[in-house]
Order: C-alpha cells, then sequence, then structure tokens
C-alpha cells in the first residue's frame, strides 16, 4: 500500500515537473492555447446574419471574435455582408426606389442578377433592412436590422473586448469596379488595433494575392481560407470552378487548386503570406465507408459514413506554423459523420484545431467546455499524490 501511494507522489511530481507528454499539458494546437470560437457572420444561427444584434447575441454567447465579411458601396465604405449582392440578406427586392439597380454583372466568372452592394451609398445601403436568408431559420427578425459599417462593427467589438475576423469578400470583384480593399482595410484597422500581429484581428480571404498584398502592409494576422466545390461520395474532395481555386489564381494563369496548397508544398506557400489557413472542415477528417446506416434512412450515403481521425492536414499545417480555423459549424446541417453538432465541434478540438467558425457560438462554448482542459490528468495526479503524502503522514 504504501509503495502504491508513493507511485502516485512519483507520477505527480513528474507530470508537474512536465516528464509526461507535453500533450497532457496544453492544448494540441499550435501554440498549446486554447481554441477559438469564431461567430460565423455574428450568431447567425438565430438572428440575420452580420447585424450588430447577431454579433451581440454572439458575444453574449460567449464567442471570442465576431466575423464580418466586407463588400464596398459605391462611395467606398466597407459594410458586412457576405455577397456583394444584396438580394438574399436584405430587403432590397421589396423596396421599389431601388428597383431600377438591380442589374447583370459578372462575379469571378459567373454572370450574377441582383442589386449590388457597389451601385449603392452608404446612405442608400441603411435604408434596408436584414432578412435570414435560410428558409428554415427564425424569420420573425425580418426587417427590423440596418447593414452595419465595419466601424460599427470595431466599436462592438472594442466595447465588449473580444476580438474581429474580417474577410475582404471578392477582392478581384472589387478591384475591377476600381474599389480596392487592402489599404484602406488596414488603415481602418490599423487605426483601432495599431499594427500590432498580437491584436485581437485576423483578416481573411479565399484569394491569395491580396493576402501577400496585405502582408506587405500590415502585422495583423492573415488567414488563407481553403475552399472547395463539394465532397465526393467516395469522401474525396470535389473541385469545380469557381470554388477549385482563389480566383486571383485563375486571372494570373496559376495552375494550383485548394487542394494543392493543403500539400506540404502548398502550406509552405501560405506560410510565406499568412498565419494561419482556413479550410473547409471536410478537408481535415478522414472518413470511412462501412455500410452502416447511420442516418437510418435505408440508403448509404455520403452521410452515413464513419470518421476516422485526421487526414494529416491539421498537423501538416502545425508543423508548417500555421494555426488552422475551420469552417463551418451548424447546428441545423452538421457534417458528415456526425448527428450532434457539439459531438462534431468536440471531435474537431481533440484533433487540434485552433479554432472553429460557427452560426451557433453557444454550442461552439459548450463544445469547448467539454474537451477537458489539458492538465486536468496532471492536476488529477497532483491531488493523488498530496492525499498520498499525507495519508503516510498520517500513519508515521
Ligand atoms: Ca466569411
Ligand atoms: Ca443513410
Amino acid at each position: 500500500m504504501k509503495t502504491r501511494l508513493s507511485l502516485f507522489a512519483l507520477l505527480a511530481a513528474a507530470t508537474l515537473a512536465g516528464m509526461t507528454s507535453p500533450s497532457a499539458l496544453a492544448w494540441n494546437t499550435l501554440n498549446g492555447q486554447k481554441p477559438i470560437v469564431i461567430a460565423h457572420r455574428g450568431a447567425s444561427g438565430y438572428l440575420p446574419e452580420h447585424t450588430l444584434a447577431a454579433y451581440t447575441l454572439a458575444i453574449q454567447q460567449g464567442a471570442n471574435f465576431i466575423e464580418p465579411d466586407l463588400v464596398l458601396t459605391k462611395d467606398g465604405q466597407f459594410i458586412a455582408r457576405h455577397e456583394p449582392m444584396l438580394g438574399g440578406t436584405t430587403d432590397v427586392a421589396s423596396r421599389p426606389e431601388f428597383a431600377g439597380y438591380k442589374t447583370t454583372k459578372v462575379v469571378d466568372g459567373v454572370a450574377t442578377t441582383d442589386w449590388f452592394a457597389s451601385d449603392f451609398t452608404l446612405a442608400e445601403i441603411k435604408q434596408l433592412r436584414a432578412i435570414q436568408p435560410r428558409a428554415n431559420r427564425d424569420q420573425s427578425h425580418n426587417g427590423l436590422y440596418e447593414i452595419p459599417t465595419l466601424d460599427e462593427v470595431i466599436t462592438l467589438a472594442k466595447t465588449h473586448g473580444v476580438g474581429i475576423y474580417p474577410e475582404t469578400k471578392h477582392p478581384t470583384f472589387h478591384q475591377g469596379l476600381g474599389l480596392a480593399m487592402e489599404d484602406a482595410l488596414v488603415a481602418r484597422l490599423h487605426a483601432a488595433y495599431g499594427n500590432d500581429r498580437d491584436a485581437p484581428v485576423f483578416i481573411q480571404s479565399f484569394e491569395s494575392a491580396n493576402l501577400r498584398y496585405l502582408n506587405t502592409i500590415t502585422n495583423l494576422k492573415l488567414v488563407q481560407l481553403i475552399d472547395a466545390d463539394d465532397v465526393n461520395p467516395d469522401g474525396s474532395m470535389s473541385l469545380v470552378d469557381p470554388y477549385r481555386q482563389p480566383y486571383d489564381f485563375i486571372v494570373a494563369g496559376d495552375p494550383r487548386t485548394f487542394a494543392d496548397l493543403l500539400t506540404a508544398d502548398g502550406l509552405a506557400f501560405i506560410a510565406g503570406y499568412a498565419d494561419g489557413v482556413g479550410p473547409w472542415k471536410p478537408y481535415l477528417v478522414k472518413t470511412v465507408a462501412d455500410g452502416v446506416d447511420r442516418t437510418g434512412d435505408g440508403h448509404l450515403t455520403i452521410n452515413d459514413r464513419r470518421v476516422d481521425g485526421s487526414t494529416g492536414v491539421i498537423e501538416a499545417a502545425h508543423a508548417a506554423g500555421l494555426e488552422i480555423h475551420t469552417w463551418t459549424f451548424r447546428n441545423d446541417a452538421s457534417g458528415y459523420g456526425f448527428a450532434d453538432p457539439q459531438a462534431e465541434m468536440e471531435y474537431y478540438f481533440n484533433l487540434g484545431v485552433d479554432g472553429v467558425f460557427t452560426d451557433f457560438p453557444d454550442t461552439g462554448v459548450a463544445a469547448l467546455a467539454a474537451v477537458p482542459e489539458p492538465g486536468t490528468y496532471a492536476l488529477m495526479l497532483a491531488g493523488l499524490g498530496l492525499v498520498g503524502a499525507m495519508a503516510r503522514r498520517r500513519k508515521a
């Protein structure tokens, strides 16, 4: 008995001295820090996306970062919208005064007929109200909220002490309209946060050239997003235009696909200008077809595949010195192989991602809380060691 107690004390001492695996004492992330929960377009699962109301709810739910996607108005003002088109997320279609603004533009090679933010002044944008774009989500807040500017989002984030994670949307498209995003964005962010790598700011983009340019004008952290068109029935990634490669690569004649950017060479390229990489989540987790009908609908589809650990992308990104933030986690549409959206995020946290984008920040926060804090085991052993030592002392 005495020997066993001493063993506990020894183990505890060894653990505290860091002699055991460092992974038991720190998060499995790039720098051993706790992962972050990024509110994707705000708490967009609950309220119309990219509104101050949706961002505020995300902050109340415990998100570490709020995400404004950015497009430019005719008068060069940044507003938070997922697309340069306004038809899907605002009430513009029901505003006869703006009927004449409906037009066709080519966005990343695709002819698109809609109302475009770049044809509206900020004053006109402020007359619109946000709507919930997903039919399966709560429509009762439609028509209540304005479209926020970047400055309004920054003020909100700084007031509440959370970070911001702005995305430059379609920079090549904007450039073609004579609306360059990068210098203006950096000027705004430096004014608010300073030119500081440790500021609570990540700038993200699906394009590469604009991030490479940003790297020459700011120390703020940059993240290369990695897209795909779909996942094939065999679990492999489907790469079809315009989701096949960064649009600036198409313009420049660079043949590399998004998948190519996740190879060792691709990650080394990204590490030359960015601090992190943001792949769509199916790039990160292996799935296996094992004949089990997990959805119980009598058919075997990609949704029935069993998840089987890391594809190696997380480890390769970390080896290249890159943080890895993945997307998008949704309570009303969990990913292949997962029925429970919280369990899905826990799985990714356990694999070592540095952050997750979710429309439901409360579920993200719950998932993170459900993953055992590193060091818990060491503290438990230390506690047992202490109890053992006290027991021995009483006996003596
Ligand atoms: Ca985004
Ligand atoms: Ca099934």
